[in-house]
């Protein structure tokens, strides 16, 4: 796997890979260049098996600012590739792919998450905040509408009331508030917020990988379906569930009263 890249910062150990969004200058806000960096890495990790587990995570005490509006004024004034369709594809690319990755991905935001950078983070599977974070759902500050899947991701995870008020308003959610309604899974003291990160990315690498892939396709799916479809998906998944090593492992260790011990096949 590459890990020389401009804008990120990667680093792999235990089955997790913690992909660091790296311009500290800008708080990290986002370029064509770690947009792009983004993509490649999480294609990468997508179909890469000893990779069990995704952290997305920024440098320097934040998670991201957003679009680095500086780069996109720029390259609007220069008439470059900027029509909003273009540079939307590739968050859009990078949601697919956070969404359709086949183990979890958890964000872990300190600092502000404004704009694009915390539509991010609401594509992830769960989210980590620390108590100094900072949530904005920036757009309407500069006469925008949330991109990058926020439409979507914000109203299921803290309903439709509060979801038009982060939009329409734009003011700080704080991380306690956060994890209050429901945006955030947990939020811990800045102190704890790197160990209590790494020790549920351990968890999550440790799980039965393939069943959290048909988790996610379930849960996922399941938001725009009727019952029957989602009673017949449940049914094809666990099929496929069934058929799995960690499956038989899980119920081996729980008649033997042992821990599991998953492979993530
Ligand atoms: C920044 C940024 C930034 C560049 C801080 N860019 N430099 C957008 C456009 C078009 C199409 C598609 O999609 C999108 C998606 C989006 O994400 S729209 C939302 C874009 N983001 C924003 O509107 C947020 C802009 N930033 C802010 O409002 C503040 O910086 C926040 C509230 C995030 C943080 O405030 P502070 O903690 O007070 O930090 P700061 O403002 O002092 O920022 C520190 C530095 O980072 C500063 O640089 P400087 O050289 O003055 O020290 C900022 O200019 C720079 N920075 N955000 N998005």
């Amino acid at each position: 796997m590459q890990t020389d890249f401009q804008a990120l910062l990667l680093e792999r150990e235990e089955g997790i890979v913690t992909i660091t969004m790296n311009r500290p200058e800008v708080l990290n806000a986002l370029n064509e260049v770690m947009v792009a960096e983004l993509v490649e890495v999480f294609d990468e990790v997508a179909h890469d098996e000893s990779v069990r587990c995704i952290v997305l995570t920024g440098a320097g005490g934040s998670f991201g600012a957003g679009q680095d509006l500086r780069s996109f004024t720029q390259a609007r004034d220069a008439s470059e590739s900027t029509k909003a369709s273009e540079h939307l594809q590739q968050y859009h690319r990078l949601v697919y792919l956070i969404q359709e990755m086949p183990k979890p991905v958890l964000a872990a935001v300190r600092g502000v998450a404004a704009g694009i950078s915390a539509n991010l983070a609401f594509a992830c599977d769960m989210r980590i905040a620390s108590d100094d974070a900072r949530f904005i759902e920036a757009f309407s500050r500069i006469g925008l509408v949330p991109d990058g899947g926020g439409g979507y991701f914000l109203p299921r995870l803290v309903g439709l009331g509060r979801a038009l008020e982060m939009a329409l308003l734009a003011d700080e959610v704080n991380g306690v508030e956060a994890e209050r309604i429901g945006l955030v899974n947990r939020c811990v003291p800045l102190a704890s917020f790197e160990a209590t990160t790494r020790a549920l990315a351990r968890r999550l690498a440790q799980g039965p990988t393939r069943s959290y892939a048909f988790i996610k396709e379930l849960m996922y799916k399941s938001l725009d379906l009727e019952l029957q479809s989602v009673l017949t998906l449940e049914g094809k998944l666990q099929a496929m569930a069934m058929q799995t090593a960690d499956h038989r492992e899980g119920v081996n260790a729980f008649l033997q009263k042992r821990a599991p011990h998953f492979e993530g096949n």
